[in-house]
């Protein structure tokens, strides 16, 4: 109904327009056509000389109303390094070209009013004048030639490669649809090698699990980088062409399939400082939800952005990733407290090509954690933390030889009782239930033996070390799975004061 009212009324406009053309048209001819010619010309002239007013003071008025919210100005300087050159760069070519803007824009309005029809007015012939084409020549030349040789001077500061010498955090960035990969390279401080052909469900950048690199590599949700120190970021994308823009950074990279890309800057201000700024502007005071009182401030909300400037699909939109700059201490926390992927993710698994190997990180993990139940063990009283399982103590299956991969866990606990040389312990052997028990019970007191004859070999005081076997005596786990068999079949050591 709504509709065809409004359908109605947009006809009867139609009409009444057509009407009020033939009573003009009409009236053109009673009075002469000439004088009404005159007559709207005058009209014309005079309202685009208003419209010239009203456009120029809009121009104006908006820039100064919307100041605050535009990069650049009020609270929005750059925040890292770079962007104050990019910054000046800017507002050098917006100072020129805004002369020749409201220049032009004066004169384009001003002749159309000034020249416009009148009785009896002759054009004038103007055909060449040499100075004012020098003039309109040379003023654009030096001005460009300032702009071209200021511009190239930047891009040769922002632009060129980090030389290997300088220190700085390299992460990579891989854009799909619709999405990012972040890549932190971990530990190391080196990202890992990557081949296509390896993308799968779990390794959605097909990274290389044989390269160590790749094996304390991160992936967070979330980006964080430290204040003041130099980022590099590689950029890729694994299907259309994306872009990684920071705006609040002023970097603005493509993500190219097949070809990669890189930019580095330096952040300067962190997400809190940059909050503070803010805070100082009417603008970021009202409620960063206006239909929930509850909600936070603007500036309260604030957050860096990482956002596709690339129209990459239609869920380009959800690209948006925050970022966070903190100070260089607590960026070394938050990594610290990163996850690998790999050992989230692969670690144990079939694509694992260390599985049932130990890593070096693993290694280093375990040591520390032994050392720690060793003394913790020492200062205690209570006799269930007196006693320690031994974790990657293994033997051959069904003999009392140990194999080679025990020998890291051995060597760290002769290390800690050559340090504590005055504690005594005792080593004790565990079966599970599988097979004959007077049999399992004289495995069990071989291999602890073996463990004890290690530790001498090691320089350990054999006076100190004794050996027992409890065979199936003492599980610690149901007998009625693999899981737990397992469990059962252990190593233990018991200080002894
Ligand atoms: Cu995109």
């Amino acid at each position: 109904m709504t509709l065809l009212t409004l359908l109605l009324i947009f006809i009867l406009i139609a009409i009444v327009f057509v009407q009020l053309s033939k009573v003009n048209d009409l009236s053109s001819k009673i009075r002469g056509e000439e004088e009404v010619n005159r007559q709207q010309n005058d009209r014309t002239a005079l309202w685009l000389m208003v419209f010239c007013v009203v456009f120029l003071v809009g121009c104006v008025a908006s820039a100064i109303y919307y100041k605050n919210v535009m990069l650049g100005y009020g609270p929005h300087e750059s925040a890292s390094a770079h962007g104050y050159d990019l910054d000046s760069l800017f507002n050098i070519t917006l100072f020129f070209t805004g002369i020749v803007f409201v220049i032009t824009h004066i004169y384009l309005f001003w002749f159309s009013y000034k020249y416009r029809e009148e009785t009896g007015r002759k054009a004038y012939f103007f055909p060449h004048n040499t100075q004012l084409e020098i003039i309109w020549t040379a003023i654009p030349f030096a001005v460009l030639v300032f702009l071209v040789v200021r511009g190239l001077q930047v891009w040769n500061e922002v632009m060129p490669d980090l030389d290997p010498s300088v220190e700085y955090l390299e992460i990579e960035a891989t854009g799909f649809q619709f999405g990012w990969d972040i890549r932190y390279p971990g530990p190391d401080g080196k990202l890992g090698s990557k081949n296509f052909r390896k993308i799968s469900g779990t390794n959605s950048l097909g990274l290389n699990w044989d390269d160590p690199k790749n094996i304390d590599d991160f992936m967070p949700s979330e980006i964080v980088i430290p204040k003041g120190k130099k980022v590099r970021v590689r950029i890729n994308s694994k299907d259309v062409l994306h872009n990684f823009y920071l705006p609040h950074f002023r970097v603005k990279m493509d993500a190219v399939p097949g070809l990669p890309t890189y930019f580095h800057f330096t952040p300067v201000t962190t997400t809190e400082e940059y909050r503070q700024r803010l805070r100082e502007y009417p603008e970021w005071n009202t409620l960063h939800d206006p239909d929930d009182p509850s909600s936070p401030l603007r500036w309260e909300a604030f957050n860096y952005e990482l956002a596709c400037a690339e129209l990459c699909g239609n869920g380009h939109w959800s690209m948006r990733r925050i970022v966070r700059v903190v100070e260089p201490e607590e960026y070394e926390e938050w990594a610290a407290s990163q996850e690998s992927y790999f050992m989230q993710n692969i670690r144990g698994t079939d694509d694992d090509p260390f599985k049932g190997k130990l890593l070096g990180t693993e290694i280093s993990t375990r040591a520390k954690e032994l050392t720690s139940e060793f003394e913790t063990a020492m200062k205690s009283d209570e006799s269930a933390e007196k006693t320690l399982n031994l974790e990657h103590v293994f033997f051959e299956t069904g003999s009392a030889v140990l194999q080679n991969k025990s020998k890291f866990e051995l060597d760290n606990l002769a290390g800690l009782l050559t340090q504590y040389a005055s504690q005594k312990i005792e080593v004790g052997g565990h079966t599970d239930s599988v097979g004959d028990d007077t049999n399992n019970m004289r495995l069990s007191q071989s291999r602890a033996q073996s463990v004890v004859d290690y530790l001498s070999s090691k320089g350990v005081n054999a006076s100190n070390i004794s050996s027992k076997g409890y065979g199936e005596t003492k599980p610690v786990e149901t007998n009625d799975t693999d899981e737990g068999r397992q469990k059962n079949r252990r190593t233990e050591i018991t200080l002894k004061s």
